[in-house]
């Protein structure tokens, strides 16, 4: 009795998050909770509201009687497999890239678009990009009052954004240099990481992370943008329904492990005062205004990291621009950019039919 939840991937980084929220939640609508992974994975025990399940490996069958099956693998698994699910008669929230820009499947956070989960024609829904929906849920709130025609936007991108082995670098790029001066140059890192035997070209990142900002994220793509600049731009129209909306984006990883942040510029049609932003933004109930500048007040990371909400500050009106206002955003990438966001569409399907 009640739907049958499967979560693919579920031994994953995203997908650990994913149960930890399951386990948090007061109670979820689920009568049956299915955790899927790869055959390697296979017969691992996960504890999910107090009972121990195991984990079963990915194959058509895995998805018999499943009403919503949360994705959380690489594109290419999500590609093959979501369909599949699909096919089975399950939902299939895929929180890959490999479906979000398609025209039939809807790409969702929940704030913003919630509707949009009833019309899908393949069985899929997609989940945006973490640095994306970071901003979704206040730009979402503001377009709706005073309607967004242009954001310009830079990324401060944290290390677990490129996984588990992005952590694992950080971590030992920082125990490498840490305390040390190395070279001749203050802050010489790349010296520091060769004598440490930290070869570069092991990195998941193209350049050192420990003690810099690497401006890249993703891939190559024409004319010099980067697949993760391009997914801000074109996720941020498809979400907010504005097919023609101005956007510009550098996206920089920084040595933060978890939570991305982002500096955004954003021009409305209409007047908007900080006033009206801030009373706005506050009086959404997924969002946290931290907004005191005299009083050292904004979000950072190192608050933000583990929580649920999406945390604004630095609220301005742009001196030089009308109707723009500068904001400094920050969310959990783990959560809210990609476990809780798959999660809430998954109860929106079931609770909002
Ligand atoms: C990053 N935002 O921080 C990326 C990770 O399209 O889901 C997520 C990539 C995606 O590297």
């Amino acid at each position: 009795n009640g739907p049958v939840l499967a979560l693919v991937g579920a031994t994953g980084a995203v997908g650990t998050v994913m149960i930890d929220i399951i386990n948090g939640r007061e109670s979820v609508p689920w009568g049956e909770i299915r955790l899927i992974a790869s055959a390697r994975s296979a017969g691992k025990k996960i504890t999910v509201r107090g009972e121990d399940l195991t984990v079963i490996a990915l194959s058509p069958e895995a998805f018999d009687g499943v009403d919503v099956a949360m994705f959380d693998v690489p594109d290419e698994v999500s590609a093959e497999w979501a369909p599949i699910a699909a096919e089975r008669g399950a939902v299939a929230v895929d929180n890959s890239g490999a479906f979000r820009m398609d025209p039939e499947v809807p790409l969702v956070v929940p704030e913003v678009n919630a509707e949009a989960v009833h019309n899908r024609p393949r069985g899929i829904i997609s989940n945006p990009n973490c640095t994306t929906l970071s901003m979704m849920a206040g730009l979402g709130a503001l377009h709706r009052e005073y309607q967004l025609t242009e954001l310009v936007v830079a990324s401060y991108q944290a290390v677990s954004g490129a996984g588990q082995s992005g952590v694992d670098r950080l971590y030992a790029e920082i125990a490498a240099v840490a305390g040390k001066a190395v070279g001749e140059k203050a802050g010489d890192v790349r010296a520091a990481l060769e004598a440490a035997g930290l070869v570069q070209s092991e990195s998941p990142f193209p350049a050192p992370m420990a003690f810099n900002v690497v401006p890249w994220a993703g891939s190559l793509k024409e004319d010099g943008w980067s697949s993760e600049e391009l997914k801000v731009r074109n996720e941020s129209r498809k979400i907010l329904g504005i097919p023609d909306l101005k956007v510009s984006a550098t996206c920089v990883r920084v040595p933060v492990v978890t939570t991305h942040s982002m500096a955004v510029h954003a021009t409305f049609a209409r007047e908007v005062t900080v006033e009206q932003a801030r009373k706005l933004l506050g009086a959404q109930p997924s969002i946290v205004l931290v907004d005191d500048p005299a009083n050292g007040e904004y979000p950072t990371p190192a608050e933000v990291v583990g929580g649920d909400p999406t945390y604004i500050g630095r609220i301005r009106q742009a001196l030089d621009f009308p109707n723009t206002l500068e904001l400094f955003v920050c969310g959990d990438n783990l959560r809210k950019g990609a476990a809780l966001n798959t999660y809430e569409i998954a109860e929106v399907i079931v609770t909002q039919a």
